[in-house]
């Protein structure tokens, strides 16, 4: 059941928001959306610049999360493959993306929710410390939150106009923190809606960042699938905003003279925009930053990420459409990199994909309806945001993955989308009898979005949940 407590919302709701209900009005503007059609307008540039180091993609350790802390800590975002893969200055985390794993404090994987607000504007949250006090703050598509207290809300640009909970997200689908001019001020980079344009917004600075004043924009270019990472592909300390873009696999390099922003090209694609499952990782050992996508994983060339084309390897991550947010670390402890992917973000099914020396098994953590999942839970549908990391904080990286609320709205096609929009964290255990997931509930409400992001955004020691779906933006304490 979805929010049976609908009631509870409407006194916020009443203005603008249908109440989350099921039917779809007539004349509405969601035909065409978010799996069906559209183009891909966007721009590309062939790379510009060579690079011929290997990526610092950090190794098959799994004893800290990628990315970087609000304070200036490095960003690769996508990753969980180990060590944050290299100087990010100034970099915050993003959808998709986790902040370090906090060591020597335990987490009971119980939350308390705290709602930023409840309206349709965002799917994509980052964390960064865009005011520099040294506190975490939280950033949703048009808004951002002061950390630590989350109660004092700032505009950066208007949000979009329709905010019903059973529209199409014309708003933010990931947002990565980064500096992305080097003025020591976090900026913004928002990636839109696929096919649309998507841009980054520079951070004002202090005492402007504090108002409602409008931060200066400028276009990235246009991303097509529907998944992303941020991460440093070519190993040079900057990460990129990697995914599909006009006809081929790649990334673009923040670059605060030029618009759109360099394209270093992985390899050729299909330009349909839609498409689900995307990440990054070291898959193969060494110290090389792999591309993963639904369809196998592209290893880059020996004389450097952009020397050249890179290298498939097909393997099948999914069931369906394909997943979301990729992830790749060594699950088991063998010292081999293992796959984490959701199989279909409109259907049903999460899994590990277990590596013995490029060959890769399917283990089932959930699947479909009637499926015997990990403790027992029942399955559900649209696993449309997916995030590693180690969430309370035992050192084994831990999956964060649930329904997303309207992956697709009622009568989309997509299985249960009025189901219980639950969402876990699978803590990884290792034991005699091998890999389990335990899965623990964090939220039966609200339900995920299109990213989401977790680091430790009270100051606690504690890692924090933090998600933006279109239900609206929420945080997860964890206590
Ligand atoms: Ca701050
Ligand atoms: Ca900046
Ligand atoms: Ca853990
Ligand atoms: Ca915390």
């Amino acid at each position: 059941m979805i929010r049976s407590g609908c009631a509870g919302y409407v006194a916020l709701f009443l203005f603008s928001v249908g109440c989350g209900t099921a039917t779809q009005p007539p004349g509405s503007n969601m035909a065409g959306g978010e799996s069906s059609s559209g183009s891909s307008s966007g721009t590309s540039n062939l790379p510009t610049s060579g690079n011929g180091g290997s990526s610092g993609g950090g190794g098959a350790s799994d004893d800290a999360a990628a990315a970087g802390s609000s304070t200036g800590g490095s960003s690769g975002g996508g990753n969980a493959s180990g060590a944050p893969d290299g100087a990010a200055p100034n970099s915050g985390g993003g959808s998709g993306d986790a902040g370090p794993a906090v060591k020597g404090k335990i987490g009971t994987l119980k939350f308390t929710r705290k709602t930023l607000h409840m309206m349709n504007f965002a799917e994509g949250i980052a964390f960064g410390d865009y005011n520099k006090d040294g506190k975490v703050d939280v950033l949703s598509g048009p808004y951002w939150w002061e950390g630590p207290a989350f109660d004092v809300k700032h505009q950066l640009f208007p949000p979009p106009p329709n905010n019903a909970y059973g529209n199409m997200t014309l708003g933010d689908w990931a947002d990565y923190a980064y500096d992305v001019d080097g003025d020591g001020w976090v900026d913004s980079i928002n990636v839109m809606r696929p096919g649309t344009p998507s841009y980054w917004y520079k951070n004002p600075g202090m005492p402007a960042v504090q108002t409602d004043v409008a931060w200066a924009k400028k276009e990235i270019g246009t991303l097509s699938w529907e998944h992303y990472a941020f991460a440093d592909m070519a190993g040079k300390g900057v990460p990129g905003v990697v995914g599909e873009s006009n006809g081929a696999f790649g990334w673009f390099d923040p670059d605060p003279a030029a618009s759109p922003w360099p394209f270093h090209k992985i390899a050729g694609a299909d330009n349909y925009t839609w498409n689900h499952g995307v990440g990054t990782g070291n898959v193969q050992g060494g110290n090389a930053r792999d591309f993963l996508n639904r369809d196998g994983w592209w290893s880059p060339p020996a004389a450097g990420p952009t020397s050249g084309p890179w290298t498939m390897h097909p393997q099948s991550f999914k069931n369906g459409v394909g997943g979301s947010q990729m992830f790749a670390f060594d699950v088991d402890g063998d010292g081999q990199t293992d796959v984490i992917s959701a199989l279909n973000a409109h259907g049903y099914g999460v899994a590990w994909f277990q590596q013995k020396n490029g060959a890769f098994t399917q283990h089932d953590i959930v699947g479909g309806p009637g499926a015997m999942n990990a403790g027992g839970i029942p399955s559900f549908s649209q696993p449309h945001a997916l995030l590693v990391a180690d969430v309370d904080g035992d050192g084994l990286q831990d999956i964060i993955t649930g329904k997303s609320f309207y992956a697709h709205p009622p009568g989309r096609g997509d299985p249960d989308a009025t189901g219980t929009p639950v969402f876990y964290v699978f803590k990884l255990i290792r034991g005699a009898q091998g890999v389990t997931w335990e899965p623990h509930v964090v939220d039966s409400e609200e339900g995920l979005g299109r990213s989401l992001t977790a680091t430790d955004l009270n100051g606690d020691g504690l890692v924090d949940i933090a998600v933006a779906c279109k239900h609206g933006v929420f945080l997860f304490f964890q206590q």
